[in-house]
């Protein structure tokens, strides 16, 4: 028997658990009720008196040994187990870090907003332009100072066989206008909102691109007092019911006549601030009836259609919404004035 124990003693010195479970079987075989050491302290009844003292001796210390090698290997498995994780079911959910709609973008789809739902489709074309769409076809003349390099960035497009045609960065989204009407016969009511270019130095209240919404509206017997009621219906809803609104005579060359359309100022009410620079007023958009010249470029009979057309800049009325005083700030990026949107929808 003592050799036996002796042959255990070695064997459970060498024992080396891989995981629980080998672990939980190396307690059943050598600890448990039913395991080998208690069958040897059964055995131990039938040792011999003058022996019992000695081999009881080395049968606790192999008990010990069992007993002890299972307390190590329980911490070692232990300590290498992933941590308990205790889930709370009853907190209050982590929001998630999720990004915002840009100040420029949710201008964009409020001024949509409006507009639709006065029947306005929207509409989409090229940046990158041809001179006729961008400037001849609006009855620019040949040497309209907007055609110059200073305001127009012009870019080369190399066609087949080296020939090359003048291209430009679209200066209004007035394009989208013009290729609607070359393709489709009036009725046509449409927005167009967009990025436009203009070669101009970078300061808080300029940049080299911006965006536009322009709209045209085109039919049989659109006359000014259309274009007043809708840009009218338009600024109450995006300003507030209580705005006044006046339009000023102008100048455009696509429309004829023209005017350029302001509102009471927001901040002051109408009583003089350094937002409406003291006069009350503040410019919102351009305005006009479509140039007979115009409509004749789209081979749309002027005698028998008219339409009004105006254009806004969104930087513009972001600007006054959210009373932002710097342009650069929308192109920057930078995370801490775009979070400021992210619960304004
Ligand atoms: C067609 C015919 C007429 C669009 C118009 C304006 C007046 C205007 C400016 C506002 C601020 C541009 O962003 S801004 O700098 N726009 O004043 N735009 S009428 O008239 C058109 C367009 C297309 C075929």
């Amino acid at each position: 028997m003592e050799e036996q124990i002796q042959t255990l003693l070695n064997e459970i010195n060498a024992y080396d658990a891989s995981d629980k479970q080998a672990l939980e079987a190396f307690r059943m075989k050598y600890i448990s009720r039913k395991g080998v050491v208690s069958g040897l302290f059964e055995e131990l009844k039938k040792v011999p008196v003058t022996e019992k003292k000695k081999v009881g001796k080395i049968l606790n210390q192999l008990k010990q040994t069992a007993e002890a090698k299972l307390a190590e290997f329980t911490q070692k498995l232990d300590s290498h187990a992933s941590p308990r994780v205790e889930i709370d079911l009853t907190l209050p959910p982590v929001p998630n870090q999720i990004g915002n709609l840009h100040p420029l973008s949710l201008t964009q789809y409020r001024i949509i907003e409006i507009f639709e739902r006065l029947g306005f489709n929207v509409a989409d074309g090229p940046e990158i332009e041809d001179d006729w769409h961008n400037f001849s076809a609006l009855n620019f003349p040949e040497n309209h100072p907007a055609r110059e390099m200073q305001d127009t960035f012009f870019i080369e497009k190399k066609g087949h066989a080296g020939s090359s045609q003048d291209m430009l960065l679209r200066t209004h989204t007035s394009n989208v206008q013009i290729r609607m009407m070359e393709n489709q016969k009036p009725p046509i009511r449409a927005i167009m909102p967009g990025r436009v270019y203009r070669n101009e130095a970078i300061s808080a209240r300029a940049h080299c691109f911006f965006h536009q919404v322009e709209g045209l509206y085109v039919d049989k017997n659109v006359g000014f007092a259309d274009l007043k009621q809708t840009l009218y219906h338009f600024a109450k809803e995006m300003y507030g019911r209580d705005i006044k609104m006046r339009f000023r005579p102008s100048f455009f060359p696509f429309t004829e006549p023209s005017a350029e359309i302001d509102i009471s100022c927001l901040i002051c009410n109408g009583a003089g601030c350094n937002v409406c620079k003291y006069s009350g007023w503040v410019e919102i958009a351009g305005s006009g009836m479509v140039h007979p010249n115009v409509l004749r470029n789209c081979n749309i009979d002027p005698e028998e259609f008219t339409g009004f057309a105006f254009g806004m800049g969104i930087e513009r009325v972001t600007m006054l919404r959210y009373q932002i005083n710097d342009l650069r700030l929308f192109s920057e990026n930078d995370v801490r004035f775009l979070r400021q949107f992210q619960s304004v929808i």
